[in-house]
């Protein structure tokens, strides 16, 4: 509460679901503070539900208005970079995101997940898994609940997903765990390279009692930031594909997940498929144990668990043709996890597309010159893609290669949607994106039992 009594003037830059929370948060807790909001876009969502006494300034940033607050807020889709935002803090107007906000209020324990893929599947699952456990969970953050949403559930453990955005405007976050699952290319429009991406990732560290990072990929680990002189003082703890720590027991027909050398459970067990999605559940256990929560008690939530919506989703089979939905594939190595070990009759109908966020493709290359595959380029950066693969055309939009490629496909084959690229050029988001093709699949699936 003493941080707030000096702050008068607030402004929320960016609306959104996370600018609503912002408002509701502060206007509930703190009614001597003006709350005002500006949002760069005509018509930003969420504008009908602000309370009457918030000012609304759309169509632009108001510079005046930053250089007057006592804190700014900022929508983790805004880039710090942005000239209003910056002219802010070089006038030592303190910039701040919801979850520094959060960080300020709670006092229950805290799980935070951060990486590159696998956040939301981890997130939900741990929430899932602590639940199974008896106790009361709130989980959100980047998996599309604001944080600050969380704080009226009366909750014995927060779960939060956080994005390398969220994480930049956050230092105070304290943790019982922080855990950072892998890194690979994304966001690269936002980032000055890879190691500028995980500085930020990497920022989850800062107040964790547990840090809990990936063997195979050292760039999860914590680094001692020189410059400030100061040492992670957190106790480290490793996942990863041998048998070490948190690890797996690999051979022809099984998999196990270890804790500390003891098997958790048979991967084969799960209905979760694929190898990057036991990692996801071995980290989710391992979490819990971090956090002092025995997930024992969970195995059988664990092997119930069939993964979220949008992440490699079988949505239609019929006539032995199977339709994945796989649009939350918004980089290369999500849509490289969910090539990799993939079971083919016959032809992968592979649709991909979309905003780039200057990635470079040339990785999927590999992959796919492995399998039998029709690559369908649709979208802003579709022609980015055309290099790729011998068979590579390009298309308008997702309905275009649906209307085309359906009448070829035979007994056997697949068609996934697993994009590697965002969905703003042609969708509002990556759900749009997936239920629009779900929608094309069950139509296709219906007209061909006709
Ligand atoms: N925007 C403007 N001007 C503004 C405000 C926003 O142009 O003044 C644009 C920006 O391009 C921005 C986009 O609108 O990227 C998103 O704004 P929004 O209103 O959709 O934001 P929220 O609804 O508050 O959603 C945000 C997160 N969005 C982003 O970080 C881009 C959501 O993550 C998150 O679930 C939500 O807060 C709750 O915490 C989404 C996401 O795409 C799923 N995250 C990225 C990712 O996972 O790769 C990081
Ligand atoms: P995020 O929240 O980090 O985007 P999701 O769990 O929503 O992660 O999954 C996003 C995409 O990444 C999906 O296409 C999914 O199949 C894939 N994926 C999930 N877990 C992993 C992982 N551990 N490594 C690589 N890709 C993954």
């Amino acid at each position: 509460m003493e941080r707030w009594q000096n702050i008068n003037n607030l402004v929320v830059v960016g609306l959104g679901i996370t600018g609503l929370s912002v408002v509701q948060h502060v206007t509930k807790r703190y009614p001597h503070v003006t709350v005002r909001v500006m949002d760069s876009r005509d018509n930003p969502p969420g504008k009908d539900e602000l309370p009457s006494n918030v000012a609304l300034h759309s169509g632009s940033f108001n510079l005046e208005w930053l250089l007057n607050a006592d804190l700014v807020v900022c929508n983790p889709g805004i880039a710090l970079a942005t000239p209003e935002i910056t002219a802010a803090i070089q006038a030592n107007v303190p910039v701040v995101g919801d979850i520094e906000l959060f960080a300020w209020s709670n006092s229950k324990p805290v799980i935070a997940i951060t990486g590159s893929n696998g956040k939301s599947t981890v997130t939900d699952l741990t929430g899932v898994l602590a639940r199974a456990a008896g106790l009361n969970v709130g989980v959100g953050g980047n998996i599309g609940v604001p944080a600050l949403d969380l704080l009226d559930i009366d909750a014995d453990l927060y779960v939060l997903e956080l994005s390398s955005f969220q994480l930049e405007t956050t230092s105070s976050l304290r943790t019982r765990v922080s855990a950072f699952l892998n890194l690979s290319e994304d966001h690269m429009d936002r980032y000055q390279g890879m190691e500028d991406y995980a500085q930020a990732k990497r920022r989850i560290f800062t107040h964790a009692e547990h840090l809990l990072v990936n063997r195979d990929e050292p760039e999860t680990y914590p680094n001692t930031d020189a410059i400030q002189g100061r040492l992670h003082q957190g106790k480290l703890h490793t996942f990863g594909s041998d048998a070490n720590d948190f690890g797996m027991q690999i051979s022809e027909h099984e998999t196990g997940l270890l804790d500390q050398g003891e098997l958790i459970v048979q991967a084969q067990q799960l209905k979760l498929i694929g190898k990057h999605n036991w990692s996801n559940a071995l980290v989710a256990c391992a979490l819990l144990k971090l956090a002092g929560i025995d997930y024992r008690n969970s195995l059988t939530a664990l092997k119930d668990y069939s993964g979220l919506s949008h992440r490699c989703q079988v949505v239609a089979q019929r006539d032995s043709v199977t339709w994945v939905n796989d649009s939350k594939a918004t980089n290369v190595a999500s849509t490289l996890a969910a090539l990799s070990g993939l079971q083919l009759e016959g032809k992968l109908y592979l649709l991909v597309g979309g905003v780039g966020k200057g990635a470079d493709f040339s990785d999927l290359k590999p992959a796919l010159s492995s399998l039998n595959v029709a690559l369908c380029c649709f979208g802003k950066d579709g022609q980015a893609f055309l290099d790729l693969h011998s068979s590579a055309k390009l298309y308008d939009s997702m309905d275009e290669v649906i209307d085309l490629v359906t009448p070829q496909l035979k007994a056997g084959d697949m068609v996934m949607l697993s994009p590697a690229c965002a969905s703003f050029d042609q969708f509002a988001n990556f759900m749009a994106r997936g239920d629009h093709f779900t929608t094309l699949a069950e139509h296709y699936s219906q007209n061909v039992n006709e």
